[in-house]
């Protein structure tokens, strides 16, 4: 595990998987129609059981990429998913700007919700072929950001799947506290 502090608030990286998490939120790779798929997001929808996928499509008619939804955990043991929506990797300059905004969506309705700890996967790096290399600073630099002016969010922790990506956050993470 490997931490940084940014004034009262925490970033963490661990190597895991997500759906045991026990923040109050974990975060979803979605895609913009919701509809579930594989990856993270059917090993949440499996863990979490139908009620997610009932509330979604009760509520949303798709999500924007770029933006995120919110429901309920279901059988998890987070109160909250946050469905976020990171684009499909296509070497334009726009990519950066929505996956980076795929993350502030999400942490801004954590302070709607009251919500003080949420999880992240790492959003749009599996089947939406972001490398991770510069995903995992994308991620970091938005995460870090939002945190200085919303001290009511008190964790924000990335777990990474394989062992591959947690050594690429890791290295990012630590670049960042060099430079912070
Ligand atoms: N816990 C944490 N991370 C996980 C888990 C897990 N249980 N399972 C996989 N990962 P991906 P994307 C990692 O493909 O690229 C879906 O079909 C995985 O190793 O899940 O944003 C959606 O419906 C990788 O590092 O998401 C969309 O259509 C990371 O999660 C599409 O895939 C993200 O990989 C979204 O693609």
């Amino acid at each position: 595990m490997t931490q940084l502090r940014v004034n009262q608030s925490v970033i963490e990286i661990v190597q895991g998987d997500i759906t045991q998490q026990d923040t109050e939120a974990i975060g979803n790779a979605a895609n913009s129609r919701l509809a579930g798929g594989g990856g993270v997001d059917g090993a949440i929808h499996r863990a979490g059981g139908p009620s997610i996928m009932d509330e979604l499509r009760a509520k949303y008619k798709g999500c924007p990429t770029g933006s995120a939804v919110i429901t309920g955990g279901g059988n998890l043991k987070a109160k909250y998913v946050i469905h976020a929506v990171g684009p499909i990797y296509s070497r334009s300059s726009k990519d950066a700007k929505l996956l980076s905004s795929a993350y502030r969506t999400s942490l801004e309705l954590c302070t709607q919700h009251k919500i003080s700890s949420i999880a992240f996967p790492s959003i749009s790096t599996g089947v939406y072929g972001y490398p991770v290399e510069e995903a995992s600073r994308i991620a970091l630099d938005t995460v870090k950001e939002y945190l200085k002016g919303h001290p009511e969010i008190k964790l924000v922790r990335f777990v990474l799947f394989d062992n591959k990506t947690f050594k690429v956050y890791e290295d990012a993470l630590k670049e960042m506290e060099l430079i912070s």
